[in-house]
């Protein structure tokens, strides 16, 4: 099922018919271990709404509340290579080769909820950056028991030049005003996200398609439990957490991200976030 946080009140959407959840509080749905359970009280015929999915892709928020927003880098071979070589000049490609090989995944802050773009909502890149980028990633929403309740698509922009130029710069590359984005909604499952989940990125440059690229959830190196296991190992949620879980889809060394660019981030089975380039 699809969790929506909407102007319209927080929604279920399942097998076609869209449910309302009366007086729900979307930090108590996000650190609730047993989410799904506690949703199915809902799908009844007294709650449905009239929404359809395409509505409710329109005018939905970014799914999250209190939540600090995490992430994971370098978890797939394209992030590394991609990295060795924006860092090459700089003497700091070493330190991505060790990461990817390492016990110790690189996990990042990545944002407060309040700098959060939800869908439809402009991303930045920022005013001392030349070269920019989105990052599609697929994002757990893990509760407060440290339990996966669902996905969400996710967008770590990034500044390529800023973090190349070297690693300790990486907080200044990463996290700034319009640097995320989280929806449009979260896919709630118990059961664990097939391999073959395909991620997608395209960018549109005044209507025509200035990149597109595929991966899947298999080409991820590390397991998402391995993850959780390390970010909550000394950090406790108490209103659960989104974890980025890293990019394999990076455009070639040429390419950055313009004002008005159009970033369209879709996964299997959540759907497609879609931002532009604001200023
Ligand atoms: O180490 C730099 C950031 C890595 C990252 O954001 C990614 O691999 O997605
Ligand atoms: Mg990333």
């Amino acid at each position: 099922m699809k969790l929506y946080k909407t102007p319209k009140g927080n929604i279920i959407f399942t097998n076609k018919q869209a449910y309302n959840l009366p007086d729900t509080d979307w930090d108590a749905l996000l650190k609730n271990g047993n989410l799904i359970e506690y949703l199915q009280h809902f799908i009844h015929d007294n709650n449905q709404s009239t929404l359809s999915e395409k509505e409710l892709n329109t005018i939905a928020l970014a799914p999250i509340k209190n939540q600090e927003v995490w992430a994971a880098g370098v978890t797939y071979y394209r992030s590394k290579t991609a990295r060795m070589e924006e860092s090459k000049v700089s003497g700091g490609s070493s330190f991505y080769d060790k990461v990817y090989e390492a016990e110790r995944p690189e996990l990042f802050f990545k944002s407060t909820p309040q700098r959060v773009c939800g869908p439809g909502e402009n991303v930045r890149i920022r005013k001392d950056s030349r070269w920019s980028v989105p990052e599609p990633e697929l994002t757990l929403v893990v509760s407060s028991t440290k339990k996966i309740i669902g996905y969400t698509a996710g967008n770590d922009m990034s500044a390529r030049d800023i973090e190349g130029e070297n690693p300790l710069y990486l907080p200044q590359a990463k996290s700034y005003t319009g640097s995320t984005a989280l929806g449009p909604c979260i896919f709630i499952t118990n059961e664990p996200l097939s391999l073959h989940t395909q991620i997608s990125l395209s960018i549109f440059r005044k209507e025509k398609k200035a990149f597109e690229g595929h991966t899947t959830v298999a080409e991820i190196k590390r397991s998402f439990s391995e993850l959780i296991e390390f970010l909550f190992s000394e950090m406790d949620f108490p209103k659960g957490c989104f974890l980025m879980t890293g990019t394999g889809i990076v455009p070639s060394d040429d390419f950055t991200l313009k004002v008005n660019d159009r970033i369209e981030i879709s996964i299997e089975g959540i759907g497609t976030l879609i931002n532009e380039v604001g200023i």
